[in-house]
């Protein structure tokens, strides 16, 4: 167990992982995946999360942090943490859709009207009957606070998008989720599901025309690189819920598991500050990179989605339960 742990710790340090601390004397290896850039908000607080875990701890848990898809794609993140091959992975709604169809109803198109509905439907009942179905149904868990990822925006190669009808044929990357792909059929795109690790490369040899994500990860994930466009939709709110695998975390003492619940909570708390101070801040730093910008009316995607059924549909599916509870949050939305 010794020579396992420090070779995991040299390993962590060599290839640029975050280790809470580099200790043998960890009782716990903890492992903790995500798609995302080292320099994302997701991943500055999860390194400070980790040694916070670590010093807590006095060094019996070692949280090691695995940024940028290292341990591969979003779907197979979503199967090694199923399987306990990982403890953690961060997913958006939309893509646990893929698994929990319930766990989708926050990605809804237009939905919240800004950050205020947001936190209180996330932290409120909304995010509580996910947490429960994701229970209920899963080998897994979600911590209470929900990470941000933001408000998504549509960047294109090709044209800017200001009406609904600019979409119409539009070869678009959306996640792997079937709301995501649902959203972008109303407005006659052509979506393709594609898992993050591929997008830029995607969207380079043109497979793709655009793709749509918030502001903090085209930026850190340099998209500006191969994209002209981006309209402010600000068409889904879209977030990470902070997943465990149940039989691996009870695997720890209680106190333990008390030290990394309370570390996760307040460390999603500090990251959604700093998501949405940057989300606000790229604007005029990508317009400087080459990005044209535009504003749209949320009014009449809005209305474009009514007509198509959109709303319709997914009412449905979530059940009136489960749809008035969101629209408890967000007021009507059909
Ligand atoms: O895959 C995406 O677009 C991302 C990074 O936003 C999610 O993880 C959903």
């Amino acid at each position: 167990h010794f020579l396992k742990t420090a070779s995991v710790a040299s390993a962590a340090a060599a290839t640029g992982l975050y280790a809470g601390s580099a200790s043998a004397a960890a009782e716990f290896t903890l492992k903790y995946g995500n798609n995302l850039p080292m320099t994302h908000p997701m991943n500055v607080r999860a390194k400070e999360m980790a040694a916070k875990i670590a010093a807590e701890s006095k060094g019996r848990v070692d949280f090691q942090v695995y940024p940028n898809g290292q341990l591969g794609t979003d779907t197979d993140m979503l199967s090694q943490v199923r399987a306990g091959a990982i403890d953690f992975f961060t997913i958006s709604p939309e893509v646990l859709g893929t698994l929990v169809s319930a766990g989708q109803i926050s990605g809804v198109g237009f939905a919240f009207k800004d950050y205020n509905q947001v936190w209180a439907a996330m932290d409120g009942d909304l995010g509580a009957y996910v947490r429960k179905q994701i229970a209920a149904t899963t080998s897994l868990f979600a911590f209470e606070r929900c990470w941000d990822n933001g408000y998504r925006q549509v960047t294109t190669s090709t044209r800017p998008i200001h009406k609904p009808e600019d979409f119409k044929g539009m070869k678009l990357r959306v996640p792997p989720s079937p709301l995501a792909t649902s959203l972008f059929r109303s407005f006659d795109a052509a979506p393709t599901s594609i898992n993050f690790a591929e997008v830029y490369s995607s969207l380079q040899t043109k497979i793709v025309e655009g793709q749509e994500n918030p502001l903090a990860v085209i930026s850190t994930v340099k998209f500006y690189e191969v994209q002209k466009y981006c309209s402010m939709t600000n068409h889904v709110w879209s977030g990470f819920w902070f997943m465990g695998n149940k039989k691996s975390f009870e695997r720890m003492p209680k106190e333990l598991q008390e030290i990394v619940t309370r570390n996760v909570n307040e460390a999603g708390i500090k990251q959604r500050v700093d998501v949405k101070a940057l989300n606000e801040s790229l604007v005029a730093d990508m317009k400087g990179k080459g990005m044209q910008f535009n504003e749209t009316d949320n009014e009449a995607f809005r209305a474009k989605l009514r007509a198509s059924g959109f709303y319709t549909e997914w009412h449905k599916k979530f059940g009136p339960d489960a749809w008035a509870m969101l629209e408890k949050y967000t007021g009507k939305l059909a």
